[in-house]
């Protein structure tokens, strides 16, 4: 029972497993899982897929020979196993060059080489059949306001994803871009700090229909905000191009922790999220395992996220079929109006109907909503109970 499998459509980053335990204050505590390692296992613990950013996988400074070496032996990682590459990604924020952003630098030059970069890893993500591109701007922000103009920034950004979106056109690639927002770190501020600020932006771009979201977990947390609010919204939207799934406390640095490990009630219902309104994307676990761990805690780490969700998965068809919870829900959501004529759209008959409405305001303000008792409920089924 809560075995993964293929169907289930688990993917975890290379730079996941591939984690050593470094921090900003210590030094590397295990042997990461290197690309090839990182295939096997995932695939024997019933992943679906893979994912990398370019240089996860092959590094910045790669001759064209280690990186064919690089490339093939992963291919033949991923043919034993018939482990996937659903999504790739760049890195925008490790070297140097990029300490005050890729696409929103104020240097031409810095911002120029930020797009090549990211047409390459288009370019090595196809290579494996990619279909998802996720752009994180971890350093697109600024500690110095007066340094960057955030309009300019704002139009950069554009600018660079428009550019991006006519690459994949121009190739065929059929790219399907993921925005990641994030409030803060590793820069002081993050442009478009959140998954609604990413959809504003989306918006204004040439090609909309070609980019969505990749909300995260903890990035939505650091922000102070609810989750499950963030993706329904990307959801409704028609947005939800990918998700990273981990775990955070509120208010923390970025702790990248297993999905489910803290806010179980909020996992619960980012599940539900998901399995009702049947999300077909994939299931991507960005986090790390604790830095007390050694390899075996790392494999211990990637169960527990699959394992998890399907935990909650099977949490959420309980609640679903859970009689005296339905019937509450009924009660609380199945409130009737009795206005002939007003349909909640404007209209010269629904705005007749309404301009008679009658109401007794007092007597709907008294009645209770029952709230305190379905929350009971599912905490009652979070916990086992019912
Ligand atoms: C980095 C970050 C993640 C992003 C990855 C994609 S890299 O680990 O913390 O949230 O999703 O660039
Ligand atoms: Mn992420
Ligand atoms: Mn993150
Ligand atoms: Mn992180």
């Amino acid at each position: 029972k809560f075995i993964p499998k293929k169907e289930d459509r688990f993917t975890f980053g290379l730079w996941t497993v591939g984690n050593p335990g470094r921090d900003p204050f210590g030094l590397p505590v295990r042997e990461g899982f290197s690309p090839v390692e990182a295939v096997h296992m995932l695939a024997e613990l019933g992943a679906y897929g893979v994912n990398f950013h370019d240089n996860d996988l092959v590094p910045i400074d790669a001759t064209p020979a280690e990186r064919d070496r690089i490339v093939s032996e992963f291919r033949r990682a991923l043919e034993e196993t018939g482990l996937k590459v659903p999504m790739a990604t760049v890195s925008l924020f490790t070297d140097p060059i990029f300490k005050d952003g890729g696409f929103t630098s104020n240097d031409p030059r810095v911002r120029a080489y930020a797009i090549q970069k990211t047409m390459q890893a288009m370019d090595l993500g196809k290579e494996f059949g990619a279909e998802t591109f996720v752009l994180w701007g971890g350093r697109e922000g600024s500690e110095v306001d007066a340094g960057k103009d955030a309009v300019e920034a704002t139009k950069r950004y554009r600018e660079a994803i428009n550019f991006l979106c006519e690459y994949s056109i121009s190739q065929n690639y059929g790219y399907k871009f993921a925005l990641e927002a994030k409030p803060n770190e590793p820069r002081a501020d993050i442009y478009m700090p959140t998954t609604g600020a990413m959809l504003g932006l989306i918006s204004t771009l040439d090609h909309p229909e070609l980019v969505g979201v990749n909300p995260e977990v903890a990035h939505e947390r650091m922000a102070g905000l609810n989750f499950y609010h963030a993706v329904a919204q990307a959801l409704d939207a028609g947005k939800l191009f990918h998700i990273d799934l981990n775990d955070q406390k509120m208010g923390r640095f970025d702790q990248d922790l297993r999905f489910g490990s803290d806010g179980i009630k909020e996992a619960f219902f980012l599940v539900k999220l998901l399995e009702d309104y049947n999300y077909q994307g994939m299931l991507h676990f960005d986090a790390h395992a604790l830095r007390t761990e050694d390899r075996q805690g790392v494999i211990e780490f990637a169960k527990g996220n699959m394992k998890t969700y399907l935990i909650l998965k099977e949490k959420v068809k309980q609640f679903n079929e859970d009689k005296e919870i339905q019937a509450l829900l009924q009660e609380i959501q199945g409130k009737k109006l009795d206005l002939p004529g007003f349909d909640f759209k404007f209209s010269a008959d629904s705005l007749k109907a309404l301009k008679g409405y009658e109401i007794d305001r007092a007597a709907v303000g008294a009645e209770g909503i029952n709230y305190e008792r379905l929350d009971q409920l599912t905490i009652e089924i979070l916990l086992g109970v019912r």
